[in-house]
């Protein structure tokens, strides 16, 4: 008997969320002080799950997501294989290079609204981009350095050729590559470069030194979903977690959208470089904690609003890494957001976001949407964001770096180049959430017994 894909993914996701705890405890006390804030919510409101009717509650306190950095197109193509066998399909394209971050992304994620709700674990995948390094000397250490390595276990390429072969794994095996897996994404304090190579590195940019310097993508952080973003940064606060400056995304809303981010910067953490037949000691700064809270899936057009303001946004105020103008920062985001529509009906009506519809109580009134939403013969609920934003993004990943680690390097877009890499194309997210919509209104619309038409 084959084990789902959605159960190896639930149970690789637990394995890691594990691992994770015992290797940063921080993190530890990051989800800790999630649950008390989601518990407090709960038990405030009845309605806080309004944005998440059924079948989402199961996923509260379910781990969200992760990422990795990868070195190489091999490293890249063979994750997405090993993904694959745990129902996660590569959807989107993030070019992380407009921020200055020598990386492109996608995220590994479940597609299906049903395995979604099963459970929802994605993983933000970043491949780097060596040709963004300007020295030629370095850039061709660090490519014979990452041909060198083995990121998977011998364990891990059988036991995924297996289901590949076999469309699935019995739940022994199923077990095994679990663990093996898992190996994969562990923290190895033993750097595989000289302190010498690893300072070079650095100094071209830290992300390029975290990739490169390791035996493996060490998982960089895990994200625990919170039902109060604002309350749970406080909660860093008031714990003595090193939080960010910001919450990243949009402002505090009504109807929230997209996704609101904030995290707890990297630790500081002791590792040693080879030198000669000893070892030096070192130190290296690359993994941290991270929360969000999801809202409503943008239409293209909505998603454009959103970039055109926070656009704005950024070109009055940028965050300051030592927090010393969050609060103007926030008050401006929240000034100019006010031309983004909040409620559910606005930004239905105006095409904003994605809706689910369903069959409300009213009888039929005819076959127009509006109207039947007007006279209660349809209900609408907001399509959640499952996806990534690239400045949100870049916000993440310089906090984690050091936020003086802004270089230069600029590189044009390269999706092709990503997908070649891949070996097979991102899914377009839009389209995604643009089926799932159109799929509830026909379902809806029939129930009421109305065609389409
Ligand atoms: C990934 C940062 C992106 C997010 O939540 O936007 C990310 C990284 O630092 O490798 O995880
Ligand atoms: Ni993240």
């Amino acid at each position: 008997m084959k084990v789902s894909a959605n159960k190896i993914r639930a149970d690789f996701s637990a394995a890691m969320s594990l691992m994770y705890r015992k290797e940063v405890p921080a993190y530890g006390t990051l989800v800790e002080i999630v649950e008390e804030v989601n518990a407090g919510v709960l038990g405030r409101s009845g309605n806080a799950l309004a944005l998440t009717p059924g079948e989402d509650t199961a996923r509260i306190s379910a781990e969200r997501h992760g990422a990795i950095r990868l070195g190489t197109a091999e490293e890249l193509a063979m994750m997405a294989r090993v993904f694959d066998v745990m129902g996660m399909e590569p959807v989107g394209y993030y070019d992380l290079s407009i921020a200055s971050v020598p990386v492109h992304s996608t995220a590994f994620r479940p597609v299906a609204r049903a395995d979604l709700a099963e459970n929802p674990f994605r993983v933000f995948t970043s491949l780097l981009r060596l040709e963004l390094i300007a020295d030629e000397a370095l850039r061709q250490k660090a490519a014979e350095t990452l041909a060198r390595r083995k990121i998977f276990t011998e364990g891990a390429v059988v036991l995924t050729e297996k289901a590949e072969a076999q469309g699935g794994l019995d739940e022994a095996d199923a077990k095994r590559f679990v663990a093996e897996v898992l190996e994969t994404f562990r923290w190895h304090s033993d750097a595989c470069v000289d302190a010498a190579t690893f300072g070079a590195l650095i100094d071209a940019h830290r992300l390029i030194a975290d990739v490169v310097s390791f035996k493996g993508p060490h998982i960089n952080h895990l994200t625990p979903r919170t039902l109060d973003i604002d309350a749970a940064q406080a909660g860093m606060v008031a714990r003595g977690l090193p939080a960010k400056a910001v919450v990243e995304g949009p402002p505090r809303r009504s109807c929230p959208i997209l996704l609101r981010q904030t995290a707890f910067k990297a630790l500081n953490e002791a590792v040693r470089f080879p030198e000669g037949a000893g070892w030096t000691e070192g130190h290296h700064t690359a993994r941290f904690g991270e929360i969000e809270q999801r809202g409503a899936a943008l239409t293209p057009k909505g998603r454009a609003l959103y970039d055109q303001l926070l656009a704005e946004v950024r070109a009055a105020i940028l965050p300051a890494a030592d927090g010393s103008n969050a609060e103007e920062y926030v008050a401006k985001l929240q000034e100019v957001f006010a031309a983004f529509p909040d409620t559910w009906r606005d930004l239905h009506d105006q095409g904003l976001a994605y809706f689910k519809y369903g069959r409300g109580e009213a009888p039929a009134t005819g076959t127009d949407v509006s109207a039947l939403l007007d006279a209660g013969a349809l209900t609408l609920s907001p399509i959640i964001y499952e996806d990534f934003l690239p400045v949100s993004a870049a916000g993440i990943f310089q906090s984690n770096l050091g936020d003086e680690a802004r270089s230069e390097t600029q590189g044009a877009s390269n999706r092709a180049s990503f997908e070649a890499a891949l070996g097979k194309s991102v899914a377009d997210e839009f389209a995604l959430y643009e089926a799932m919509q159109s799929d509830s209104l026909v379902a809806a619309l029939d129930q009421l017994k109305v065609s389409a038409a």
